[in-house]
């Protein structure tokens, strides 16, 4: 009996090809684009999307080795990285890659050559892709703003673009959030123009949903040295629980059909000169996540389990 829902699932996976996702992200700058990368990765494995490219708006040199790297660690070192078209004051930081990249240096080499410009990048692979594709962003705006801006990129994005989820904004009232503050008008430009619909898992999404420090001393030992693990550790002094911020964005652009998070009404959103979102109901495709408190541990088990899964094709 307990064979029946994996076969289920085998030929499900063979008979409907997994949505494409593109993961845009300032890797570097906070722990969590790390582990969500990771998630994708699994979720690859699982056959519940296929990450087709990754591309970035941190502009640090150590960026599109350190993604090669864990590409490489989750059997994936042939996707293409994007690299970030220019570097951002409070947006460029190396908060562990350089230290993950050296732990990592015994087990495997760091590949050699340039990285495409990511927007370039991100037309490529939209051009080529068969079916619409996922865009999950977790850093700056940068990206999406340039193809919007590009001869042709609005039509491409309407095109091959079936949702972006964002990790951006703020929809409780709070401070401007980093992801905006640090590009405003590529955020501005993204959100209130960007032609396909959008979904936001604010600031308050994963202020309320901590990493548990727990998981990564227990849940990640099966490599050593482990660059997820060895990056958390880089990143901050252990223990330490961190917001799971970019991590829900990607599960919920790859299981939105699982309701870990309630959605908002549609709407539009509003980015002000300082960075502040304001959502406002009614006309728009723009939505928000919200967080029942009572999922909260569930959704915690989830996000654990699949960024500490260890490679299927390693
Ligand atoms: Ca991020």
């Amino acid at each position: 009996m307990r064979r029946i829902p994996i076969v289920a699932c085998l030929i499900a996976n063979v008979c409907f090809a997994a949505r494409p996702v593109i993961f845009d992200t300032d890797m570097g700058n906070d722990i969590d684009d790390a582990l969500a990368l990771a998630m994708l990765h699994a979720l690859s494995d699982r056959g519940e999307c296929e990450l087709i490219g990754v591309t970035l708006t941190n502009a640090h040199p150590a960026a599109v080795p350190y993604v090669r790297m864990l590409n490489r660690f989750y059997g994936r070192g042939v996707l293409p990285v994007g690299a970030a078209i220019k570097a951002l004051k409070g947006g460029a930081g190396d908060g562990y890659m350089t230290a993950a990249l050296s732990a990592a240096a015994a087990d495997s080499a760091t590949p050699a050559g340039t990285a495409e410009p990511a927007p370039a990048l991100l037309r490529r692979l939209l051009s080529n892709a068969r079916e619409k594709v996922v865009i999950v962003q977790t850093g700056f705006s940068a990206n999406l703003a340039a193809l919007l801006e590009s001869p042709g990129g609005a039509a491409l994005a309407t095109e091959k673009v079936a949702l972006v989820v964002a990790m951006a904004g703020n929809f409780a009232g709070g401070e401007p959030e980093y992801n905006v503050r640090i590009d405003v008008a590529s955020a501005k430009a993204v959100f209130e123009r960007w032609p396909t619909p959008i979904v936001f898992s604010g600031f308050e999404i994963g202020r309320d949903l901590l990493y548990p420090a727990a998981s990564i001393e227990r849940d990640f030992a099966y490599a050593h040295p482990h660059p997820i693990a060895e990056s958390y550790r880089a990143y901050a002094k252990m223990p330490y629980d961190r917001p799971t911020w970019d991590l829900t964005a990607a599960l919920e652009a790859v299981r939105p059909e699982h309701g870990y998070f309630g959605r908002s009404e549609p709407g539009s959103v509003l980015v002000e000169s300082n960075g502040a979102t304001r959502f406002v109901p009614g006309q728009g495709d723009r939505r928000y996540l919200r967080l029942d408190p009572s999922k909260r541990a569930e959704i915690l088990e989830v996000l654990a389990l699949l960024s500490s899964q260890p490679p299927a094709r390693r």
